[in-house]
């Protein structure tokens, strides 16, 4: 990847001769050039500001020395570079930007200094380029030079090659939106403070847990703002869909019954669009024939902080004592992807009495996505037409334990 900077201050761009960046650079992965804006200033002083026109305190940067600076870097390799302009009224830099940006062959960076530069530079460039004037956060600097430091290292560091440790960059591309457990290493006592000992029990299913839990209470407390639905939803899934972070299942009752179907049409226009057909039962059915299902069906519901945002049903097939159907699977098209489908079909199917030796669902013949789930789900095509025009009907065998203890609904049932 190449990066060119202009700054009228070029020292202050030294620290990328260090460290990774400077090891990346050694090594050819990474080709930075720095540029000094004042090579770009033909007048006796070589000056690059003026006064600002409608007046106000400060000086602007000139355009002039902008535009010939920009349009030597433009022209002194292939294609154009994706230029960026720091300033305090950006678009907030982000590790999604810095993802984006570390596709790019060729970046350019314009740090400006006094009150900015002249408007009429990022006009200019937007005319031949990419151009995105991005901000680091919102507190004020003297000018773009540290606010590059930032952003060349974030990027960088995702470059292939550059970070040593490819797998530390794994796990963060598998980010969900919490905050990072806390870490420790030796000594296990310093200072008279403990290693929280379920990091050296062993028990690697503890540990996750755990750290799911510091991940958790630590956004809550210091991030509140990054807890939003979706993120709440993936973290509980993470822990099993128990009542965790305001995540709550519960068995629907007739008062849930007008939002559930509310969510079912939501749910099932996709559905409904790919089999080609409108008139199916959860798109036509009326709020009256949902309440009755009530009883028959065990419908469960997921809300986060108060919003329906997934729904199950299971029964014990009234044709069939050794069958238990599972329906109506659904998940609030905003937040599907986090596996809380995943989630409330195994819990479902973690309902199926003792004597349901065969887990059923259908779904439309077309609904590619919801074939795919299931079968991953372990869920197998039965040959031929499903119970209902245009759907297949998909089954998966369970095979128990000669003698279980009874107890309470398990969340998984071991498969066949
Ligand atoms: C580039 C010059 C200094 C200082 C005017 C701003 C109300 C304008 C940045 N996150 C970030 N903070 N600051 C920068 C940044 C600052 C810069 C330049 C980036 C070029 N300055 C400056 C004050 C003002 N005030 C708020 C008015 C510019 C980034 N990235």
């Amino acid at each position: 990847m190449r990066i060119d900077i202009v700054s009228i201050f070029p020292d202050y761009l030294t620290p990328l001769d260090l460290s990774l960046i400077g090891k990346a650079r050694e090594d050819g992965l990474l080709d930075v050039r720095v540029h000094d804006l004042r090579d770009f200033a033909h007048d006796r002083h070589r000056s690059v500001d003026d006064t600002p026109y409608g007046g106000g305190a400060g000086m602007v940067m000139r355009p002039e020395p902008w535009g010939e600076a920009l349009d030597a870097v433009a022209g002194s390799g292939d294609g154009v570079p994706h230029l960026l302009v720091p300033g305090p009224g950006g678009v907030p830099f982000s590790q999604a930007m810095a993802r984006d940006l570390a596709e790019q062959p060729w970046l350019a960076f314009a740090c400006g200094r006094y009150e900015g530069i002249d408007e009429r530079v990022v006009e200019d460039s937007a005319t031949r380029g990419p151009v995105t004037v991005v901000s680091l956060g919102d507190y004020v600097l003297n000018g773009g030079e540290v606010a590059v430091l930032a952003m060349v290292e974030a990027v960088a560091r995702l470059v292939p090659g550059v970070i040593g440790n490819a797998a530390s960059l794994i796990e963060e591309s598998h980010e969900d939106g919490l905050l990072e457990y806390p870490v420790y290493t030796k000594p296990p006592v310093w200072r008279e403070r403990e290693v929280p000992p379920v990091l050296l029990s062993g028990n690697h299913a503890a540990i996750a847990s755990w750290r799911q839990q510091q991940r958790l209470s630590r956004t809550a407390y210091r991030r509140p703002d990054l807890l939003h639905a979706s993120a709440t939803l993936q973290a509980a899934v993470g822990e099993g869909l128990g009542d965790v972070a305001g995540l709550r299942l519960a068995v629907a009752t007739p008062a849930d019954a007008p939002e559930l179907l509310v969510l079912q049409r939501a749910c099932w226009v996709p559905e409904a669009r790919a089999n080609e057909s409108f008139d199916i039962p959860p798109m036509v059915e009326s709020l009256e024939e949902l309440r009755s299902s009530f009883d028959g069906w065990t419908t469960w519901v997921v809300r986060t902080a108060g919003r329906l945002v997934g729904s199950v049903r299971g029964r014990v097939s009234p044709a069939d004592p050794a069958v238990w159907e599972t329906g109506r699977l659904m998940v609030a098209p905003d937040l599907q992807g986090h596996g809380l489908g995943r989630a409330l079909l195994a819990h479902n199917e973690g309902c199926a009495p003792d004597g349901c030796t065969t887990l059923w669902i259908n779904t439309g013949s077309r609904s590619a996505g919801n074939i795919r789930m299931y079968r991953k789900a372990g869920y197998r095509l039965t040959p031929g037409p499903g119970r209902f025009p245009g759907t297949v009907d998909l089954t998966r065998l369970v095979v128990r334990r000669q003698s279980r203890t009874p107890g309470p609904a398990r969340n998984s049932s071991s498969s066949g």
